[in-house]
């Protein structure tokens, strides 16, 4: 498996590629798998359309790598919340200000590890050589939502609300750090070969809070997986940290940092790059552009990276309308990229 023995510090032949987001909805079989879900709850927490949304981009390019269709907000649904999705202004569920009414209804989340197991089985007959990626999001970000009730552009209500109300929060954040280590442990056991924890909305929080809410719970997460699997690779995505990275990368123990596309590579690699292994970082937007233009961006990544362990990735989610004949030219302008060990 080249993304696990490279996440595990061995460099390959080949560098491993997979893209965030990569089930989605620039892919036309995706549309139409969809298209029989109403509810986006309903399609994540289906076993056959899950597991087949998260074989299709398997089927379609030569990826390392599959990540289970699901949501982090999976997680929050599990509490009773009531999570929904919208066309037009993306999910709400019901807000809440402490962890008082909170309930966890297990048999959600057992949906979630049957697709897991299915969606293994299936890749050991189809795809042997290839990992499959469980993830969560990180207690931040998913606090974000759950206080927020909805999506939003700087989440203000929750800054807002961590300052004012430390102590509601802080046991907001400690008991989505519990519940997550939890599920992780049972996405592991199920059979997932990777770990991702999204905290897409780091880059919101001040460098003073930066260690109590981003980096203090992922680590509480790291070293709960570690007490159950010493070995399974874990890869953090701190979206937006900017200079934070670096901490966040020395302390919190994550195998492998998701670089996003804002950060100078150069940067990268003075200050990451001997710390953890990187993973990145190309700007989804560049996919929109000519040939020459997206092959150049790729080389000046691979030209900086791959002296070292190295696994390519997008620095943010696929975009919905991304073509599709871009997304080959960039998995073959990998693939074709030779590297001498
Ligand atoms: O109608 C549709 O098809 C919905 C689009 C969609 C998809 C395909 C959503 C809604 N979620 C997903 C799947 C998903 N979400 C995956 C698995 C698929 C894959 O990667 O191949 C993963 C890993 C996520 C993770 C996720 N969900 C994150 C973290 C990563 C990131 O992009 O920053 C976040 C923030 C969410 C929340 C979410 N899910 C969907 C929406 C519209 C939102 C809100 C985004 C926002 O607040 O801006």
């Amino acid at each position: 498996m080249y993304l696990v023995s490279t996440l595990k510090g061995h460099r390959q032949k080949q560098i491993p590629i997979w893209l965030m987001r990569q089930a989605g909805r620039y892919l036309p079989e995706y549309l139409k798998l969809r298209e029989n879900f109403p509810s986006f709850i309903d399609f994540c927490l289906n076993l056959e359309a899950a597991s087949e949304a998260t074989m299709q981009p398997l089927r379609r390019f030569d990826l390392d790598a599959a990540i289970i269709f699901s949501d982090i907000l999976i997680l929050p649904h599990s509490f009773g919340l009531n999570v929904v999705f919208h066309k037009e202004h993306g999910p709400t569920m019901q807000n809440i200000k402490n962890i008082d009414n909170i309930t966890v209804e297990n048999g959600i989340l057992e949906k979630v590890f049957g697709i897991i197991s299915k969606t293994k089985m299936l890749m050991k007959k189809e795809f042997p050589e290839k990992s499959l990626i469980g993830f969560a999001g990180a207690p931040w970000t998913v606090a974000c939502y759950m206080i927020e009730g909805r999506s939003s552009k700087d989440f203000s209500s929750v800054r807002k609300f961590c300052y004012s109300h430390p102590k509601e929060f802080q046991e907001i954040i400690d008991f989505l750090t519990e519940e997550t280590s939890k599920y992780l442990i049972g996405q592991i056991k199920a059979g997932v070969d990777v770990i991702k924890i999204f905290d897409s909305w780091a880059g919101l929080v001040t460098p003073c809070l930066y260690d109590k809410y981003v980096i203090n719970p992922t680590k509480k997460i790291v070293s709960e997986i570690r007490k159950f699997d010493q070995s399974i690779p874990i890869i953090g995505f701190p979206k937006g940290s900017g200079l934070l990275y670096k901490r966040y990368a020395e302390k919190t123990g994550v195998d492998c940092v998701a670089a996003d596309h804002n950060l100078e590579l150069s940067w990268i690699k003075e200050n990451l790059q001997d710390k953890v292994i990187i993973q990145g970082n190309l700007d989804n937007a560049v996919l929109f552009s000519d040939e020459y233009t997206i092959k150049s961006h790729i080389e000046m990544i691979l030209e900086s990276f791959s002296d070292k362990p190295f696994v390519f990735n997008l620095g943010h989610g696929i975009l919905p309308e991304t073509p599709i004949k871009n997304v080959n030219l960039l998995i073959e302008t990998v693939r074709s990229y030779k590297q001498y060990i």
